[in-house]
């Protein structure tokens, strides 16, 4: 998960309150001071955290306990309220319904914008909008190539000239064509570095006032914690910055920093990067961020994103229907490991469900991909009445695969661990262990709508 070791603290301080038995003015001085301490530790600001901490401090103690409310309840609310704000307000990107919209990416090398502006050209193709991208770097060597190599991944068109000298001009013609072709959303990645930090402020102001973006996203790098806040404050300076996306929050203890400190600029974060993949981008929003740091499950993300799986074309809707159902075959895990290397959208379901992945720990799902490979090899040994129905595959079966495959008996018998351990996981979704009352009823009501289960 996205800043690990903050959330875990976080929940540590919390769950000393839950198990409680009064919470007085010492548990929740206490409290404090844990927070304080696993917000220090990721890298915010010792201002912000001071304010915050008092903050809640004297929410919890002075306020009038609301009617029908615990104090231990009060206690959870107020933090989880404090800690959204701390992140700012939620913002999302709204497309113009009746003409193309043009999102601008800037920020410095290496922060991540060409790999960010395919991933949100992906991230709306999937929601079925028309989307390109233009290249308008002509600083770094390869920019185009990267930018089109990325941009044919995620299947959509970008538009560049890796011999073009002018920036400017460049982006200007990319925008005026993509416009003619009625894209909803145009993406235009820039440079980020230049001999002198002036020039390419500079140019980041002529390319806007020859395109005329709607709006003008930063991307800083995450890892840099409350730096971030720096190259924010220079860049709104120099141009009016729309918001501001968040990127690599999945390495670096220091994502809280990066996060409070943005926020505290006033620019909206609108989504954060959370991987080196084009699926890793959320659409950000404080207080699901937060309910999830906080290990209270996020129902809203994993509806929207149960909805993205759907739509897009790599998952098909039969096979869904049937996971939901806990039905799941060794073809459908070997589709999966084929269609990403990884365990496809499968796995990122499965760890958006609160409670789940408790009894099977993260590293178990995580596979390596030398692994995978080997995985796949055996796989394409069996035959399809085998990948349809495992149950099938015993001891004699079993040689013969590893045998045909090049691999270990030992090997075979781990991928059909692996395929429990996958099947364990889906059933969770089946009906029976599904409530039909409580906050987990919406979910099972909004699949059932769609047919899923
Ligand atoms: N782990 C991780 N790496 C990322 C993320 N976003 C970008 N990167 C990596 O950061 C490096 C620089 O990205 P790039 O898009 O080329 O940055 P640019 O110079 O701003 O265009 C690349 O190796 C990317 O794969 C992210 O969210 N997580
Ligand atoms: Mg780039």
């Amino acid at each position: 998960m996205v800043l690990e070791k903050l959330g875990k603290a976080l929940y540590g301080a919390l769950q000393k309150i839950a198990k409680a038995p009064h919470v007085d003015e010492g548990i929740v001085k206490e409290l404090v001071r844990d927070i304080q301490r696993a917000l220090l530790q990721a890298d915010v600001n010792v201002q912000l955290v001071s304010d915050l901490t008092k903050r809640i401090q004297n929410r919890v103690l002075k306020e009038k306990l609301p009617v029908g409310v615990t104090r231990r309840e009060h206690v959870l609310r107020v933090v989880y309220e404090e800690l959204s704000s701390l992140l700012g307000k939620p913002a999302t990107l709204e497309l113009k319904p009746d003409r193309s919209t043009v999102l601008l990416m800037v920020g410095l090398q290496g922060s991540g914008k060409t790999t960010s502006a395919a991933k949100l050209a992906n991230y709306f193709k999937k929601k079925g909008f028309k989307v390109g991208a233009v290249c308008a770097d002509t600083f770094r060597a390869g920019a185009y190539e990267q930018l089109s190599q990325l941009g044919q991944k995620v299947g959509i068109e970008v538009i560049g000239d890796p011999g073009a000298k002018d920036p400017v001009e460049l982006a200007k013609r990319g925008v005026e064509e993509m416009k003619l072709k009625r894209y909803d959303l145009i993406v235009v990645d820039s440079a980020g570095r230049h001999k002198r930090e002036e020039d390419l402020m500079v140019e980041m102001k002529r390319i806007a006032e020859a395109i005329k973006p709607d709006e003008i996203m930063l991307v800083v790098d995450g890892t840099l914690g409350q730096q971030v806040r720096d190259q924010a404050a220079a860049f709104t300076r120099a141009t009016p910055i729309g918001s501001i996306m968040v990127t690599k929050l999945d390495g670096t203890a220091k994502g809280g920093g990066a996060l409070s400190a943005v926020a505290a600029t006033g620019a909206p974060i609108k989504f954060i990067g959370t991987g080196e993949h084009m699926d890793d981008i959320e659409l950000f929003s404080p207080p699901r961020f937060v309910a999830r740091l906080l290990g209270m499950g996020d129902l809203e993300t994993l509806l929207r994103r149960v909805e993205e799986v759907v739509r897009s074309e790599e998952v098909k809707k039969e096979d869904l229907k049937d996971v939901f159902k806990g039905k799941l075959t060794l073809k459908m895990v070997y589709e999966q490991l084929e269609m990403v290397g990884k365990m496809g959208p499968l796995k990122k379901l499965v760890q958006l469900i609160p409670g789940l992945g408790v009894s099977i720990p993260e590293d178990q799902m995580k596979l390596g991909e030398e692994k995978l490979k080997r995985f796949k090899v055996i796989m394409q040994s069996m035959t399809p009445q085998e990948l349809e129905n495992p149950e099938v595959l015993n001891a004699s079966r079993i040689r013969r695969i590893a045998l045909g495959s090049g691999t270990s008996e030992v090997e075979v018998r781990e991928l059909l661990k692996q395929y429990e351990l996958m099947k364990k996981l889906v059933k969770s979704f089946s009906k029976r262990r599904l409530p039909r009352v409580g906050p987990l009823a919406k979910f099972v009501r909004e699949m059932e709508r769609k047919g899923l289960r």
